[in-house]
């Protein structure tokens, strides 16, 4: 079994200080990779939560503005990059053998924002018994300098590559919820649920819960979103939360 896990920057910083991890939430998370990944393929994806977000905020960078401000590329890259460490200390820590990929180094983006992300050295990573453990980033932009390069989007580029059997994204909320802030069950289409999920994040500059099922109901095979409670269930094989399958899934 070959799964893609996404966990959200929400969950494993507090999202509020800026570039503090939550040990606890993210140690928490960690113990239940490490008894899956004894079993399961697992390639790992972190969001940004309080080291990507505000400091992109802050250089006016998103998924779609970038910059040319060579120490905003700095800073953000660097704190991404320190986030991941903390993320591959802890899975190390608890036994995994988690190594880190840097998405910068290696994806760029065209002048129509269309992304190539090479991933023969993930595959190559995974069939030699690594745990590879990317992270939202930044990315060479023809045309725009530098943009974010959010984890929702890699999990997008890498579920094919790896032929992916299980996609999950653990969130701070336990799925995608509805007006009356009720866990939706099933997404097939974005129209469906449009007003539900209203706008981003004031400091998500990725696009929020809206990106998130945009660009899940993308992929060829369905995707999972629940919270960090939930992370167990998921990986025991359970569809906790909200699924997330395009017409074409299943
Ligand atoms: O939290 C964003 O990744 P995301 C990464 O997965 C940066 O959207 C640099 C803000």
């Amino acid at each position: 079994m070959t799964v893609v896990l996404k966990l959200g920057g929400s969950v494993i910083t507090e999202k509020d200080e800026p570039e503090t991890v939550d040990q606890a939430a993210l140690s928490a998370a960690v113990s239940a990779i490490a008894e899956s990944a004894v079993s399961d393929d697992i390639i790992l994806v972190h969001g940004g939560g309080s080291f990507g977000h505000h400091h992109a905020a802050e250089y006016g960078v998103s998924t779609t503005e970038g910059t040319h401000d060579v120490s905003g590329v700095q800073t953000i890259h660097g704190a991404m990059c320190r986030l991941n460490a903390a993320v591959v200390d802890e899975l190390t820590d608890q036994g995994v053998p988690a190594v880190p990929v840097h998405p910068f180094s290696a994806a760029a983006r065209d002048a129509d924002g269309g992304l190539s992300l090479p991933t023969a050295q993930v595959t190559t990573l995974l069939d030699e018994g690594f745990v590879p453990v990317l992270h939202g980033d930044l990315v060479a932009h023809a045309g725009a300098g530098v943009t974010v390069l959010s984890g929702d989007e890699l999990i997008v580029e890498l579920a094919p590559a790896v032929d992916s059997d299980r996609i999950g994204v653990c969130s701070t909320v336990p799925g995608v919820l509805d007006e009356e802030g009720t866990v939706i069950d099933r997404i097939q289409s974005f129209d469906a649920v449009a007003s539900a999920l209203g706008g981003s994040d004031a400091t998500d500059v990725s696009g929020g819960m809206a990106g998130k099922v945009r660009a899940l109901l993308a992929l060829s095979a369905p995707a999972v979103v629940f919270g960090p409670d939930a992370l167990p269930a998921f990986l025991a094989g359970e569809s906790p939360g909200t699924t997330i399958a395009g017409d074409d899934d299943d």
